[in-house]
């Protein structure tokens, strides 16, 4: 079982107490230094185009750089694929990214342990608690709704726990809002595996009982575990992309949506449960379950081995069609995803002969010129759904209906941390101002 030790018990809230001031002091002095300066303008066309490019958010825990890629708390992927493993780990694991991402410092040994220990105990506590109802309300969600509908409405029916609201409803300070809403983030996080294992194996393994929380197991060994795998491999793979799916600066849909109905003082649940459903879109999360069925129908129509010229002539088609072909390009990066290639090496180390693995790499190949030639698309390089799906169809798991959910697991590492600090920071509620094409018009008719 786990350690119950008061002090172990609050350790990263501690460091949280530690931490916060410092940084309020810091937002109190931008804003006072830099209230007035300008970040940029805004062209009609980034209005009516997505907002694409517009730096006007205040996300802290990420930040991506077209050439560069993602960065976490200023720290790039390749860097942190090594620093956060544990006890000689070969990948890194989720307890110390959730310790990084929280305090911005990569944690020692003992307090990725206390963050292995705490994630056990509050599954413990949701054990002792509401489990069987909660249970028995996951089992009635029929399997033909999708798994990602499943996930988000679990996520609802937990708001009922949440200690924000409640703390909230009975007048709590606004300085101590970040206290529950990382309550409730931690909670939220430590049970979302199980909710992913069930709704895995009720749908897609005839309902098969899902095994036991294991509470000498850490994060992403007790998500295999509880889906039914526990090869090495699938356990470290499992770290590896919950570990690279956690955050992807504020812009992305589910981050945003997530920041934005939390900047209402929506507790987490009502929070997350809302990106989730941003993450299942088919131009955002969806699309690495989208990838998979490509190459598989790719693969069925040109053959295993097919030649590069068919694999072109496959592409060009699918595109004279009006369809986009998924796992490339991206809003923001202009350069192939570092999350792409980190789990090409991945792929390298462990599956270098998989067929549908030599087909990602072949696509690289051709796509990105298929791309270019269109003259319009900004990035034709490879993303980060473009390679995770035929990892985890190479072990076994083949449901890639259910692949979004394991993303949404993953997102949640990154997001809760930052809903936390916007509590802390005492962000104000988002409300960005709107035009209509009339207004744009009307202000600029006379200037051209
Ligand atoms: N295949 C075909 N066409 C593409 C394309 C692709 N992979 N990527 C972009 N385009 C097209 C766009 O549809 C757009 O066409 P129209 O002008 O006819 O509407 C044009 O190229 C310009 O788009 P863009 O500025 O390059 O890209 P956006 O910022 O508008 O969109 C993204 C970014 C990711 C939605 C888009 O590249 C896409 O649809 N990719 C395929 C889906 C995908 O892989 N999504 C996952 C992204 C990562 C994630 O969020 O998880």
């Amino acid at each position: 079982m786990f350690k119950k030790s008061g002090i172990l018990n609050c350790q990263l809230k501690n460091k949280m107490r530690e931490l916060i001031p410092k940084y309020q002091q810091d937002l109190k002095d931008v804003k006072t230094k830099y209230g007035d300066k300008v970040i940029g303008e805004v062209k009609v066309s980034q209005v009516l185009g997505g907002m694409r490019g517009i730096q006007g958010l205040f996300y802290e825990t990420s930040k991506l750089d077209a050439n560069k890629g993602i960065l976490l708390r200023n720290q790039n992927l390749f860097d942190l694929t090594k620093s956060l493993r544990y006890k000689g780990s070969e990948e890194p694991i989720v307890e110390s990214l959730l310790w990084f991402l929280f305090t911005g410092e990569i944690p020692t040994e003992k307090q990725t342990e206390f963050v292995i220990n705490d994630l056990h105990k509050r599954n413990y506590e949701m054990h002792v608690g509401d489990v069987d109802k909660f249970e028995k309300f996951l089992q009635t969600l029929p399997c033909d709704m999708h798994p990602m509908t499943q996930l988000s409405l679990s996520v609802l029916y937990l708001q009922k726990f949440s200690k924000f609201a409640k703390a909230y409803r009975s007048g709590v300070n606004k300085s101590q809002y970040w206290e529950t809403y990382y309550e409730d983030c931690m909670n939220l996080i430590a049970v979302l595996p199980r909710i992913a294992a069930i709704i895995y194996n009720k749908c897609f393994h005839e309902g098969r009982k899902t095994e036991k929380y294991d509470y000498s197991r850490h994060y992403a060994e007790n998500l295999a575990h509880m889906m039914g795998y526990n090869s090495d491999e699938i356990i470290n793979y499992l770290s590896h992309y919950l570990v690279l799916h956690s955050d992807h600066e504020g812009g992305n849909v589910s981050a945003h949506t997530s920041f934005l109905v939390s900047s209402a003082l929506s507790d987490p649940f009502y929070s997350y449960s809302a990106g989730l459903n941003g993450l299942a879109g088919p131009l955002h999360g969806l699309a690495n379950q989208e990838v998979l069925r490509w190459l598989l129908d790719c693969q069925k129509a040109i053959g295993a081995d097919a030649s590069d010229e068919a694999l072109i002539k496959y592409t060009k088609d699918m595109l004279a069609q009006g369809k986009v072909i998924p796992g490339y390009g991206h809003a923001v990066l202009r350069e192939v995803d570092p999350r792409y290639v980190i789990q090409v090496q991945f792929g390298d180390r462990y599956m270098p002969n998989d067929k549908l693995f030599k087909l990602v790499k072949q696509c690289y190949k051709v796509i990105p010129n298929i791309l270019k030639e269109t003259g319009k698309v900004q990035n034709p390089w490879p993303n980060v759904d473009c390679s995770s799906g035929v990892i985890l169809y190479h072990y076994g798991i083949k449901e890639f209906d259910f692949y979004t959910v394991i993303f949404g697991v993953s997102r949640a590492l990154g997001v809760l941390p930052t809903l936390t600090w916007a509590r802390a920071y005492g962000l104000p509620i988002e409300r960005p101002g709107s035009v209509t094409l009339d207004w744009i018009k009307n202000k600029f008719a006379d200037k051209i």
